[in-house]
């Protein structure tokens, strides 16, 4: 699509004009061709940035025991931080640009508190350590060596995250050494997930292992609490995927909840949180970011900039299967 109508498309749909869901657009992948019709969506149910359907199924196992949003999240993102095949999650995770491995992951639950850690190394469950920090700290967020530090005490286990397929597609790029983050690196990617129990409690989680080759010690958006992913038991929650800067410098997650508490669906609160970035950054079609939203009336949204970006829905009522929709804006 050209910038003109791309941008005259959502600014449309940010004025309110098209009014009708805009997930009946979305398209789905193969596995499931069902059009998401919003409204038909009720509680328990989980979203999650990307095709990552061991995540949803994990996190759906807790949820139909009537188990908590919070406990569902977290081990929904268990899932892709322990697969070594996604390459931008824990263990196996694209290292920085000196070949460490790094990870940045955070939680927060239905009551407001959170949790994270960032640039921690060698040890897996990220978010689980995050929820440590939540629940035995008095604190929010640990860093680097003092955050790994916390999860020996805690019992986590020392592991080495660097995989020899990470490992040599780092000796790869030390060639050039060009840092160019590649836009849908591939149908994986951060995971952020928001869960909502059978209470009608939400929570949410987000963990990665940032972009690839990152400068040693950057961090990202996504264990930063209103930029990766920000929930908010009255309204709903939000997560993101993407170039972390510009989610951070826009506060993403925490704007998407803020704008369907004015009233926006959670469509239209994603695509104006995107429209934010692309506003303000005219260098936009290098980039991409993605939104994923959940209200407390169970409607989902998701927008990005660049095609590629899918979620995972799952949920029972009106969806007796995994959905797996992906919103492109061209
Ligand atoms: C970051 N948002 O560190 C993460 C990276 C990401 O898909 O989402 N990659 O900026």
């Amino acid at each position: 699509m050209k910038r003109r109508k791309f941008l005259k498309k959502s600014s449309l749909s940010t004025a309110g004009i098209i009014s009708a869901p805009i997930l009946t657009s979305c398209k789905t992948d193969s596995k499931a061709e069902v059009p998401i019709t919003p409204t038909t969506i009720t509680k328990p149910i989980v979203i999650a940035t990307w095709n990552v359907p061991n995540s949803t199924a994990e996190a759906w196992k807790v949820l139909e025991k009537n188990g908590s949003a919070l406990d569902a999240v977290e081990a929904g993102v268990k899932m892709e931080e322990a697969d070594v095949n996604n390459q931008s999650v824990g263990k196996g995770g694209r290292p920085d640009r000196d070949g460490n491995v790094t990870l940045d992951a955070c939680i927060m639950d239905q009551n407001g508190n959170c949790g994270a850690v960032v640039y921690m190394q060698n040890v897996t469950h990220a978010v689980s350590v995050a929820r440590k920090v939540m629940e035995d700290t008095p604190h929010v967020m640990l860093a680097g060596k003092s955050a790994e530090k916390f999860a020996y005490e805690k019992g986590f286990p020392k592991e080495n995250l660097l995989t020899e397929k990470s490992k040599a597609e780092w000796l790869e790029w030390k060639k050039e050494s060009k840092y160019a983050p590649v836009i849908n690196i591939e149908n994986h990617d951060t995971i952020g997930m928001l869960a909502i129990d059978e209470k009608g409690d939400i929570s949410g989680a987000c963990t990665t292992s940032g972009m690839a080759y990152k400068m040693a010690g950057r961090i990202g958006d996504s264990p930063i609490i209103g930029s990766g992913l920000f929930v908010d038991n009255e309204i709903g929650g939000a997560t993101a995927t993407g170039q972390g800067e510009e989610i951070v410098k826009t506060v993403g997650s925490f704007l998407v909840v803020e704008l369907m508490r004015q009233g926006r669906s959670p469509q239209e609160a994603c695509e104006e949180a995107v429209n934010r970035i692309i506003k303000n950054d005219p260098n936009f079609k290098d980039i991409q970011v993605g939104y994923i939203a959940v209200n407390k009336n169970g409607e989902t949204g998701g927008y990005c900039i660049h095609p590629g970006f899918s979620y995972r829905i799952f949920s029972e009522k009106g969806h007796e299967n995994n959905i797996s929709a992906s919103y492109l804006k061209v």
